[in-house]
């Protein structure tokens, strides 16, 4: 199985997020993520790591805003320059507003730290010297991994893993949220509807905010998200079950909101029913958005599915029979992100 994965991520390590209650917790969506997943692919027979390919800005801006691709573009530099406290000490510091765009107006602000209110969502979507770097060469890998399951001379029985950091599906089309700021399984996806119909589902423990509001109003990209119930869990404002689509995209997407202490057999009955819409929209490609913090232990999930678990989703994801592309989201009990990747998609080989 064809992995793409590129090193240019570990730099991108804001030194801390700001959890609710304004408490300063180191990043949960830290580079050693991507150590425990690769030493366990390594010691499979199958892994075959591949760089991405560079793809240019062009399949980017198909999907995200200029003004927000050139604001995190620039950021960083322009946080560095207006403040020297921060440039005494720049690995101390992390970029994030603290104001933000509540109910925001069409007109976007000139300064720095307006346009960061208007830009980002949350708090966990820290900009550092090499975060824009990485986040291309994240989507890159979501590209390369889109590109070889679409190109003829492929055996597609077999995924292609984009192993990428950071994740993507909380990104929106002009906004960086929840530890991501190019949503990565969203640009691919997008990429491949040029060739044909393409469903995208999110199985991260958090609601897929940021590829609903993508496609939201499309009829050629299927999207299904399930995840923690936006009642109790992050992203709070959208996720619930009567967000279908608008436009020409009503009925085109799907959310299932589940409880708080959702087990195998609970989330499987509903992996069915998100199976059964993909058959019946017959995609040609399939994009996975794969979060492990759905895992029985994850720090910020309240799911309670076991390592056996993700082989049974690999299983019935697999069965489908689609050309497909998994892409890394989150997941964030480090020491299982290993085992839980590898039986994830082992099935499909
Ligand atoms: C890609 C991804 O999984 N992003 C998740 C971002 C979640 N940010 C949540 C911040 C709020 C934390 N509240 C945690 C309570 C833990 N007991
Ligand atoms: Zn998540």
């Amino acid at each position: 199985m064809k992995i793409f994965y590129s090193e240019v991520h570990r730099k991108h390590y804001p030194p801390f997020e700001l959890f609710d209650g304004g408490k300063r917790m180191p990043y949960f969506e830290n580079p050693e993520r991507m150590d425990w997943i690769l030493d366990a692919l390594k010691k499979t027979d199958w892994a075959d790591f591949v760089e991405p390919a560079d793809f240019g800005l062009n399949p980017i801006l198909e999907v995200h805003d200029k003004d927000y691709i050139t604001f995190l573009a620039s950021a960083w530099t322009e946080w560095l320059d207006s403040d020297p406290e921060v440039a005494a000490a720049p690995e101390k510091n992390a970029f994030l507003p603290a104001t933000f765009a509540l109910r925001r107006t069409p007109r976007v602000p000139s300064t720095l730290l307006g346009k960061a209110g208007y830009y980002i969502m949350d708090l966990s979507a820290c900009i550092v010297e090499a975060t824009y770097e990485a986040a291309l060469a994240s989507a890159y890998c979501a590209l390369s991994a889109a590109d070889s399951i679409s190109s003829s001379s492929e055996n597609h029985s077999y995924p292609a893993f984009a192993l990428c950091r950071p994740p993507g599906h909380h990104a929106g089309k002009d906004y960086a949220a929840g530890y991501c700021f190019i949503n990565n399984a969203s640009v691919a996806a997008n990429w491949l509807s040029s060739k044909g119909k393409v469903a995208i589902l999110d199985i991260d423990y958090h609601a897929g905010n940021g590829t609903q509001d993508i496609f939201f109003e499309r009829n050629d990209i299927l999207t299904i998200s399930i995840h923690g119930d936006p009642e109790y869990e992050y992203p709070h404002y959208i996720g619930f079950a009567d967000e279908t689509g608008a436009g020409i995209g009503v009925g085109f997407h799907h959310n299932f909101p589940l409880p708080a202490g959702t087990d195998e057999m609970q989330y499987l009955l509903i992996l069915n029913k998100a199976a059964r819409l993909i058959k019946e929209f017959a995609p040609k490609y399939l994009v996975i958005s794969a979060g492990m913090d759905i895992f029985d232990g994850d720090p910020l999930g309240k799911f309670k599915i076991t390592q056996n678990g993700f082989t049974e989703i690999g299983k019935r994801i697999a069965a489908l029979g689609i050309p497909t592309v998994v892409v890394m989201e989150g997941g964030y009990a480090n020491e299982a992100l290993g085992t839980n990747t590898v039986n994830l998609l082992e099935n499909f080989k």
